[in-house]
């Protein structure tokens, strides 16, 4: 090989590690899909966090009764892109969704992603959306039911109005309880639990799982990158 060659190799070799390494911490290139794991509670101290490496793309679970909630602490990475979207195996499920920030803050939430179509859905882009990247809580839960804050569950204590027309509207935390964190939730009609079974499908988009790389994965990419310049360098000196 001659010195034109090498020095071409080296570089091409050193270029490539460094778009490898680019990728690899820019943009992870498992998606990842959570299945529930027995039921994720419904406060912040019992929400599940679905666990892997990469994007999160979809939740798969199921609520048990019109009262039950599943609470998913998620780290958003993107809220430029974040959406969630719900689908039922049935159809049947009327579903509803809330997002809260890590404080437990309601952010927005929505019943209807579409008219005539009872699957709730967060949109990309609304005003009322995250604004920065960190760890938040999506809450699936079936229409008759409604996040509460404060000392109580009465409805003075709502995060969010528990209707509001029409149904496909994105709210904010416009209750009277918006200004505190979420401490439970509350049966519209009280008394009124039905069993549900149903099975969903969450859709994201704009959140990962283990967001952040470990050290030594730093480490050993600035190691590698070093190393393959010093080879270059080193080649270099000799061939010439
Ligand atoms: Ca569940
Ligand atoms: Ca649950
Ligand atoms: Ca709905």
């Amino acid at each position: 090989m001659n010195s034109k060659l090498n020095n071409n190799f080296f570089k091409k070799a050193a270029a490539t590690t460094s778009l490898l390494a680019l990728s690899l911490l820019v943009n992870p290139a498992h998606a990842v899909n959570w299945t529930e794991i027995g039921d994720a509670g419904q406060l912040l101290s019992t929400a599940q966090e679905p666990l892997g490496d990469g994007a999160l793309r979809n939740i798969y679970g199921s609520v048990s009764t019109n009262a039950d909630v599943d609470l998913y602490k998620i780290f958003i990475s993107d809220p430029i892109t974040f959406s969630a979207s719900v689908t039922s195996t049935s159809g049947n499920f009327d579903s509803v969704l809330a997002l809260f920030n890590g404080g437990g803050y309601g952010v927005y939430g929505n019943d209807d992603a579409r008219l005539g179509d009872r699957n709730a859905g967060l949109p990309a882009g609304s005003l009322l959306g995250p604004q920065a990247p960190g760890w938040y809580y999506l809450a699936v839960f079936g229409l008759d039911t409604t996040p509460t804050s404060g000392n109580g569950t009465t409805p003075d204590h709502y995060i969010a109005p528990d209707t509001s027309s029409p149904f496909t509207s994105v709210i904010g935390a416009s209750g009277p309880g918006g200004a505190s964190p979420l401490t439970g939730w509350a049966p519209v009609a009280p008394g009124d639990v039905v069993t549900l079974n149903e099975e969903y499908r969450l859709r994201l988009s704009g959140v990962s799982v283990s967001p952040v790389p470990e050290p030594e994965t730093y480490a050993m990419l600035l190691a590698g990158l070093g190393l393959v310049g010093a080879m270059a360098r080193r080649r270099k000196v000799f061939t010439e």
